[in-house]
């Protein structure tokens, strides 16, 4: 397996549904202005509750970097994003009072959860490092890909949702996606077949949790 990299193969051979995920209707809302607040404010709470089990799977993909990784580096990659999470919940909470969400009352939806337990099935020790920083890069690349496009030239996203689009849209965060890819490539490329197939299983899976997140947040 030495022609292009296997993500880039992954990503055209699944374009339908990466394009589900990082050009749906929702962020199209956003970009044009559309978008009704109620519709945001559900994506901000659930999004909040969402990333409070992201961070332990993040944590989890740098406990698998320690120990399985061949170059220490990932470790260093890995524990940036997840320090950067720590301002991510904290501007969560500023943005909920902004928007008069209470976050402490929000429940999760059945959506949510099924893509939580989702994430804690990968947290498993038994998951294998290169199927972990394969479903981290997929999780970052397609919030990374559906705000960076509300930030383009000819985009109308309100002056209130800049910000938001910003935390995931802004060149750092890109280039912090495009490394995670780096890693995933450099993983699957050395993989066993039977890597490789769930890695691009749970590529696929994550994919599918995204736009299902997407919808409900539509209500
Ligand atoms: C649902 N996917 C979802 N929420 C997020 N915050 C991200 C990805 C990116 O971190």
């Amino acid at each position: 397996r030495d022609v292009g990299s296997t993500t880039d193969a992954w990503l055209k051979k699944h374009s339908i549904v990466y394009i589900a995920a990082t050009r749906h209707p929702f962020i199209h809302a956003i970009r044009d202005g559309s978008i009704d607040p109620n519709n945001f404010k559900r994506w901000l709470g659930q999004d909040y509750l969402f990333v409070r089990t992201f961070v332990p799977f993040a944590s989890s993909v740098l406990l698998k970097a320690w120990k399985e990784s061949d170059d220490s580096s990932d470790m260093d990659v890995l524990l940036g994003g997840i320090a950067s999470l720590n301002d991510e919940i904290s501007w969560f909470k500023r943005e909920a009072s902004k928007w008069g969400v209470q976050l402490s009352s929000i429940v999760p939806q059945q959506v949510n959860q099924n893509y939580c337990r989702f994430l804690e099935s990968l947290m498993g020790l038994e998951v294998e490092y290169t199927v972990a920083i394969t479903a981290l890069w997929a999780i970052e690349v397609v919030y990374q890909q559906s705000f960076a496009h509300c930030l383009e030239e000819d985009a109308s996203t309100p002056a209130d949702l800049r910000e938001t689009c910003q935390r995931w849209g802004n060149e750092e965060f890109g280039r912090y996606c495009s490394t995670l890819r780096m890693i995933a490539d450099r993983r699957l490329m050395k993989a066993t077949d039977s890597e490789l197939k769930k890695a691009e299983v749970t590529f696929l899976c994550i994919l599918e949790h995204e736009v299902e997140f997407w919808n409900m947040s539509r209500g």
